[in-house]
């Protein structure tokens, strides 16, 4: 793979150099790489695709999407988005908490070797694969929630760097074993320290300063790049919003261009307490971030848990994506897992399931133009 990325940037460089075809021209100037020069075909087919179609359309996203459902656990070829819009979502999130553990499980009892099933599938029907990691503390061994702060004792010269080097190790091996039916390698939308804006995991807002926060990404983005070889991953950024109070801090700990390639957004109080023309102000803002940084936006991370507006869909989510005519930019909005009623014994779910009030609105927004689902998706992994 590493070698057609090669073939890509000379095919790139000879192009600009010699060309005077305007066509030519113009396909050359939409050839454009990740933060990884060495980035697989795919994945910067996946980069350059996106920020394509991002242009007309947002895709949706789901988490957990094929693993299991409201009322269903690990039963082949179900999905509760699929049931009840007749399309699998565009975008599959997944979670790798309790990697290191060398348990069989992630944190929310969803099989590793599965998963990898899950998202050859999804990728081979065309979707997105996104993955984050609510890693655990690298200092108590404690979830991610753990508070206390631990960034400076991982980084190179702190006494548990050793360890947490291993547990990147864990997720550079687990990483490179997602290939296609071809044996490619399937790129991964990576959302690693998300919602450092506010303060309730180990890397966020009051447990690291900007030069350990920045520090860490750097490192991580290096490690698995130039150390371990890992070049199918894009890079995605992901504060917490806070229903907008949160976005002054967007910037604050950025790793920079050169660390990042999708300008992500969480936030789910803006589609439940807030005015959502006002949150279509927010995702217009970070859409013209993008633009100024040539990143990709995106609503990674976003629900109201239960839907108790049965309306939501339309009456929130799609006026949050129309009101502000930049907000359409956005490429994709994810929602939260289902999970599972019988075994977690609460109602923690972010997307309709079949029997919800709810479910005719998520029709009927997927029904609409600016929206895809997996089933309208054009070829994400080739360039034309
Ligand atoms: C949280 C909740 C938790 C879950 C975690 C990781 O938002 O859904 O129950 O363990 O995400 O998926």
């Amino acid at each position: 793979m590493k070698f057609f990325s090669a073939l890509l940037l000379i095919t790139i460089i000879v192009l600009s150099a010699g060309c005077n075809n305007s066509q030519e021209e113009q396909k050359t100037e939409a050839v454009d790489l990740s933060i990884d020069q060495e980035a697989t075909a795919e994945t910067v087919a996946l980069y350059n695709n996106l920020k394509e179609v991002a242009k007309t359309h947002v895709l949706y996203g789901h988490q957990d999407d094929l693993a299991y459902g409201y009322s269903w656990w690990a039963e082949e070829g179900r999905s509760d988005v699929k049931e009840v819009t007749g399309s699998y979502p565009a975008v599959y999130g997944w979670e790798l908490g309790n990697l290191r553990q060398d348990t069989d499980v992630n944190l929310d009892g969803v099989s590793f070797e599965k998963m990898k099933g899950w998202i050859q599938e999804g990728y081979e029907r065309g979707g997105v694969i996104t993955i984050a990691w609510h890693m655990n503390h690298p200092v108590t061994d404690g979830d991610s929630w753990d508070r206390t702060p631990a960034v400076s004792a991982i980084l190179p010269g702190g006494e548990e760097h050793e360890k947490f080097n291993n547990w990147l190790d864990k997720f550079a091996v687990y990483v490179t074993d997602l290939r296609g039916k071809d044996g490619e390698l399937i790129p991964v939308i990576f959302r690693p320290y998300h919602e450092h804006t506010g303060s309730w995991f180990w890397w966020g807002d009051e447990q690291t300063t900007v030069e350990e926060y920045v520090a860490l990404w750097r490192y991580t983005v290096e490690y698995l790049r130039n150390e371990k070889q890992v070049h199918n991953l894009l890079w995605a950024y992901s504060p917490d919003g806070q229903s907008g109070r949160a976005l002054s801090k967007y910037f604050e700990k950025y790793p920079g261009d050169d660390y990042v390639d999708i300008l992500g957004l969480d936030d789910y109080g803006s589609l439940n307490d807030r005015d959502p023309g006002e949150f279509s102000d927010d995702l217009a803002w970070l859409v013209e971030e993008a633009k100024k940084r040539d990143k990709i936006p995106a609503l990674t991370e976003t629900g109201v848990e239960t839907i108790p507006n049965e309306n939501w869909w339309t009456e929130q989510v799609l006026v949050a994506l129309e009101s502000n005519p930049k907000a359409k930019g956005i490429a994709y909005v994810l929602t939260w897992r289902n999970a599972n009623y019988e075994r977690e014994q609460r109602e923690h779910f972010y997307a309709s399931h079949p029997e919800h009030p709810s479910a005719p609105d998520m029709k009927a927004f997927r029904d609409t133009e600016l929206v895809m689902f997996e089933d309208e998706l054009p070829d994400l992994y080739t360039l034309d």
